[in-house]
């Protein structure tokens, strides 16, 4: 369902996160910027997915067959009218557009269906764009849906379809000529509505999925055509650190094996004591390991340098003030006292790591000094992660 199937975090896949890996790794910051850059020129190739939601007999189906330039009962069209709902999202391509597909959802409200329980069975975190319709006056539902459109940070346009009926009402009430004024009570209605809800610069269209040409079918397809690009950038910007941590998450699995390796060296200087303190050997290891994560991150000053002429940015521009996520420097002697102060911390991991090498268990038998190692390690490796996800975030913030 949704395109979360197809793509992991919507407009890259599985393999291009293990390609963006690969690119980080042999290449560096730059190289995977521009990466992800070029994705971004590439945009209007990618798949935007729509979904079309709303109360029950709204007009959904009606209007993306609209969309699609069909009628009820052409071949591929949305069943419109069904006395059976449906119950899973049902999948439609635009045919004039290659990269929009419509997602004819669940209606909300309805006895498989209820409003509590909406967002979470039809997941709207599956989708880029919405379309909420109603058919009468905005509903407690359509403000439940813009609300949690919303919380995923994605955008909406809102519809208030059947607006012929409207019509036939007002000629039966003998009131044509108030049809404009008549409208633009309906278009303020919906729009304070909105607004009441917290989204005061929602686009409302009064659309008739049967007489496209009148009313504002045009206005919504233009709209749609027109902004499609600028969607597309939106979520792809939302996006974006989901896909950077997802890379970054890769790379931390195997320094984190590295770090083992490292801490089950502290321990044979333990185990064989190596000449001279055992706490220097540890701090050298620290070090070292330090320099070497700080380089394979690419977060030391002369790769954050290249970066930062690359995008024309100031070097201290991907230093963030967020002391837990950036580390600037090391020095022996804060290493050293980072061994000591970390000692007791260690002792808490311990099951943790025994648990990640059974086998370490007996030949360690709680030594201080891998568990310390291994504790301190584990901390620079998920700062400089943190850090990474930043660095990455900041070349692309305008
Ligand atoms: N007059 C008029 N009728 C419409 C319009 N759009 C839909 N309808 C009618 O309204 C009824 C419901 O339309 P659907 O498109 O099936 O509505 P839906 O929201 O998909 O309904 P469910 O999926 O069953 O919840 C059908 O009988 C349509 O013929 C419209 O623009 N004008
Ligand atoms: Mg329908």
């Amino acid at each position: 369902m949704g395109n979360s199937q197809n793509t992991l975090h919507h407009f890259f896949n599985e393999k291009e996160v293990k390609q963006c890996v690969v690119i980080y790794n042999e290449k560096g910051f730059c190289a995977l910027v521009s990466c992800i850059k070029e994705k971004l020129v590439d945009l209007e190739h990618q798949t935007l997915h729509i979904a079309v939601t709303g109360e029950s007999s709204t007009g959904k189906s009606a209007l993306i067959n609209a969309m699609r330039g069909l009628r009820s009962g052409d071949p591929g069209a949305a069943e419109e009218g069904s006395l059976e709902q449906i119950q899973v999202p049902m999948e439609y391509q635009h045919p004039t557009l290659p990269s929009v597909c419509f997602w004819d959802l669940p209606s909300i409200g309805t006895s498989n269906l209820p409003t509590n329980k909406y967002s979470e069975l039809v997941n709207l975190n599956n989708y880029d764009f919405f379309i909420i319709v109603t058919g009468n006056r905005f509903k407690e539902n359509d403000g439940f849906l813009a609300k949690e459109i919303g919380k995923t940070g994605k955008q909406f346009y809102f519809v208030r379809s059947k607006m012929d009926i409207e019509i036939d009402i007002l000629k039966k009430q003998n009131r044509l000529g108030e049809r404009e004024k008549e409208f633009d009570k309906i278009r303020e209605s919906c729009t304070r509505s909105l607004e009441n809800d917290g989204f005061p610069s929602s686009k409302v269209f009064l659309v008739s999925s049967y007489y496209v040409d009148d009313f504002e079918f045009c206005r919504l397809s233009d709209a749609l055509k027109s902004e499609l690009n600028a969607i597309k950038k939106h979520v792809f910007f939302l996006s974006l650190p989901k896909f950077i941590t997802a890379v970054i998450k890769k790379k931390k699995s195997v320094l984190h094996k590295l770090i083992i390796a490292a801490a089950i060296a502290s321990v044979t200087a333990y185990v064989a004591p190596l000449p001279g303190p055992s706490l220097i050997y540890d701090v050298c290891v620290l070090v070292g390991m330090f320099v070497y994560m700080r380089q394979n991150f690419g977060l030391n000053e002369e790769s954050l340098k290249g970066l930062a002429t690359r995008t024309g940015k100031p070097v201290k521009a991907f230093k963030t003030k967020d002391k837990k996520s950036v580390m600037s420097d090391i020095t022996i002697m804060s290493a050293a006292t980072l061994t000591t102060g970390l000692a007791a911390a260690a002792i808490k991991v311990s099951d943790e790591v025994f648990h990640v090498i059974p086998n370490l268990s007996p030949m360690v038998g709680g030594s201080l000094s891998f568990l310390s190692t291994y504790c301190i390690l584990k901390n620079v490796l998920n700062n400089f992660a943190r850090s990474a996800v930043q660095v990455i975030m900041k070349a692309f913030e305008s």
